[in-house]
């Protein structure tokens, strides 16, 4: 089929398949609305349109279990990152299998099909000599003593001014930073002001791409909103990017050197659909399918993904494919198109996990049917705008059009069947005009809310989808069935067959939005199949036989109480002031257990400080001398704030004897003063109870 949105290589293209993407959320906390709004609805229903329509077609998603966003969080719940991924990976695909989310695979970047394909294609980058390594100048927190990777670092956003902005992206504008264009960075663990410091990474030359990726963009068709952020960054002009980091969590560079270092997490979450496709050829036993999706230009890649995602999707994921194709082994489709949604506020404002402002899937499905969600997202997707989801405005739409109309609608039709007709659906005898325009109705509809699926206009083509259900309903009115049942009986049969058909075809067409109520509705009719893969095709056509004797009948939705929806509504408010209270523990969260043989790796020794200075130019640092044992050495410790340096000469200390050396201010400092610091910002060095010699074990 040919899509309007697709223009391809040579102005119109025949595809033979279609491979959707959609953002694997990382593993770091449950899924929310605004996830939902953003790409994994307005996914799943095209992807259930697609198979409506017999189309080839595959879905790809799976947890993005690496970076900085994971590590943070293991750190504030004091559990190692794996521990986290474990938690939110399996929440995350039970929410989203309840919500009714159709992936073909649901994969994890912490998988070693997926920490192969990431080394791969960085090895095949490096051997091309498209990743060029570089010393370049890197934030530094000699408190915390670490590289400030990603969201260690935050600060104000060079481009927008959001003063929010992480040390490689800003969500608000989506702009992909490098972190010493934050204006005032801060450590993200302690706070403080970092420095600037030199390391070695390897970098994507974006810069030399830009001419290529025009073209790609200019080939392509993309919803208005998208274009609009790309062009953008065209404009500014592309630069190289660092893509290794300074961390332990992750993918490690399969480079002599670089052992210490992993892949930064963009650069391999997006071969992540790569590695989630070739890990559903593994489970089908078909361990080619993989390459069928992505290494044939028949395929058309479609990635839906929200808007702080753009850059990474249209730019540096076709960049790095670009890249691997230039290499000649084989070559990768790029995406045809990316329709990113922008954000979906919560009663007016920003979701937040951080203030406890949302509503989380799991909670969500926890108290409403997935359906009633789905279809209140969907007629609220922020696709050109952001846009606000209200639970007055859901209660509104669930009572009003879930249950009075569509609902309605379908249980005075089968009712009317079990009543007066023996539960056996009656044949047509005569048709009079209205019964045409009904008929009508029906024939007309797919064609117009397909053509809106197609350009991705979900919001507008379930609008569109739902007017078959107002016609439906206003037919069963105008053709008043319970008078004709005894005035003209062949005229009610007639009434009663074309609203059964009426019934079927509203099945098929909402399937995509709201398919567990649909497939109620097929069982309801007692039809063969599911109304899931009935196909697009049927719709249109009177397809349930007269004499076909119906099921059980059952309520297709109910009615939100007032009070169940101020229960949420003040659920929402408390969760927000529990969260304002929590913001600021007093006690910082416990690390994770370690062995009493890693405690005894720490070498801790009693030290006299027997000099002591401030080191110039820093606000912070003392240079101290210490005695430990017959030896003596240098240490820098950033406590001048907390002790005047003639204070501490003569105290005995305790000191981490065996600390790797590292050099602060130019100085170098060979081991570590313990001290003991409170959240409100108070110091006091540990020192011992009275005279014990210097170089004592501290155990
Ligand atoms: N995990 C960001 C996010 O959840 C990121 C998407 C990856 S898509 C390859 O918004
Ligand atoms: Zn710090």
């Amino acid at each position: 089929m040919v899509n309007k949105l697709s223009k391809g290589p040579s102005g119109s293209q025949k595809f033979s398949r279609t491979l959707v993407t959609a953002a694997l959320p990382y593993a770091n906390g449950p899924i929310h609305l605004g996830h939902l709004a953003g790409a994994y609805l307005p996914a799943d229903i095209y992807v259930r349109y697609m198979r409506l329509k017999r189309d080839d077609v595959i879905f790809i998603c799976g947890s993005d279990e690496h970076g900085v966003a994971v590590t943070i969080t293991a750190e504030k719940e004091g559990l190692s990152p794996q521990q986290i991924v474990d938690r939110y990976h399996a929440m995350n695909k039970e929410s989203f299998e309840k919500f009714g989310m159709t992936f073909d695979n649901y994969s994890r970047t912490t998988l070693p099909v997926h920490h192969q394909t990431g080394q791969e294609f960085f090895l095949e980058l490096y051997r091309q000599n498209v990743l060029v390594e570089k010393s370049e100048k890197q934030l530094y927190c000699e408190n915390d003593r670490m590289f400030l990777a990603d969201r260690y670092v935050e600060g104000t956003c060079p481009v927008c001014g959001n003063p929010e902005a992480r040390g490689d992206q800003c969500e608000k504008c989506g702009t992909w930073l490098e972190q010493t264009q934050l204006i005032n960075p801060k450590c993200k663990l302690c706070g403080t002001t970092p420095v600037v410091r030199e390391t070695k990474h390897w970098y994507f030359p974006l810069g030399k791409f830009q001419k290529e990726l025009e073209e790609y963009v200019n080939s392509k068709e993309w919803k208005e909103n998208v274009r609009g952020y790309i062009d953008s960054w065209l404009k500014e002009g592309l630069e190289d990017r660092a893509i290794t980091r300074d961390l332990h969590w992750g993918i490690p560079v399969p480079l002599q050197g670089y052992e210490n270092k992993v892949i930064y997490v963009w650069f391999e979450a997006v071969l992540g659909y790569i590695s989630s496709t070739k890990e559903l050829g593994l489970k089908r036993q078909d361990k080619d399918l993989w390459k069928r999706y992505w290494q044939d230009d028949t395929t058309r890649y479609i990635a839906f993904i929200g808007k702080d995602n753009i850059v990474f999707h249209t730019l540096i994921f076709p960049a790095i494919l670009m890249g691997w194709n230039k290499g000649g082994k084989s070559r990768y489709v790029l995406p045809d198109t990316v329709p990113a949604n922008e954000f979906l506020n919560f009663e007016g404002k920003k979701f937040s996990k951080s203030r406890g402002w949302g509503i989380d899937l799991k909670d969500f499905i926890g108290v409403f049917p997935p359906d009633t969600l789905r279809y209140a997202l969907a007629l609220n997707l922020p696709e050109s705008r952001d846009s606000d989801f209200y639970w007055k405005d859901f209660q509104a739409r669930v009572n009003n059009e879930l249950a009075d109309t569509l609902g309605n609608f379908v249980n005075r039709t089968l009712q009317f069947v079990q009543r007066y007709y023996d539960g056996k659906v009656p044949p047509t005898k005569t048709t009079e005009e209205l019964d045409r325009w009904a008929l009508g109705q029906m024939k007309d509809i797919p064609a117009k809310v397909g053509a809106l699926f197609d350009e991705f206009k979900f919001r507008d083509g379930v609008v569109e989808a739902m007017s078959l259900a107002r016609a439906a309903n206003k037919y069963f009115n105008d053709s008043e069935p319970w008078r004709t049942r005894r005035e003209n009986p062949d005229q009610c049969a007639t009434t009663i067959n074309i609203c059964v058909q009426l019934t079927r075809a509203l099945a098929v067409l909402l399937s995509p939005v709201i398919p567990f109520a649909a497939e109620d509705i097929w069982e309801m009719l007692a039809l063969e199949g599911s109304a899931a893969d009935a196909g697009w095709d049927t719709i249109p056509k009177p397809a349930v036989e007269s004499g076909k004797q119906i099921g059980q009948l059952k309520i297709l939705f109910s009615k939100i109480e007032d009070s169940t929806i101020e229960e949420q509504i003040r659920n929402t408010a408390s969760g927000e002031e529990t969260q304002e209270k929590a913001v600021a523990p007093t006690t910082a969260p416990l690390k994770p257990t370690v062995s009493i043989d890693d405690f005894r790796k720490i070498d801790l020794r009693v030290a006299k400080i027997i000099d002591c200075e401030k080191v110039a130019k820093s606000e912070k640092l003392l240079r101290i001398e210490v005695q430990i044992g017959s030896e003596t050495r240098q240490i820098i410790a950033g406590i001048s704030k907390h002790y005047a340096p003639e204070s501490l000469v003569g105290k005995d200390v305790i000191v981490v004897a065996n600390l790797a050396p590292a050099k602060l201010m130019g100085l170098e400092s060979n081991g570590m003063l313990l001290a003991a610091s409170s959240e409100d910002g108070k110091l006091s060095l540990l020192t011992t109870f009275s005279g014990i010699d210097s170089g004592s074990i501290v155990r």
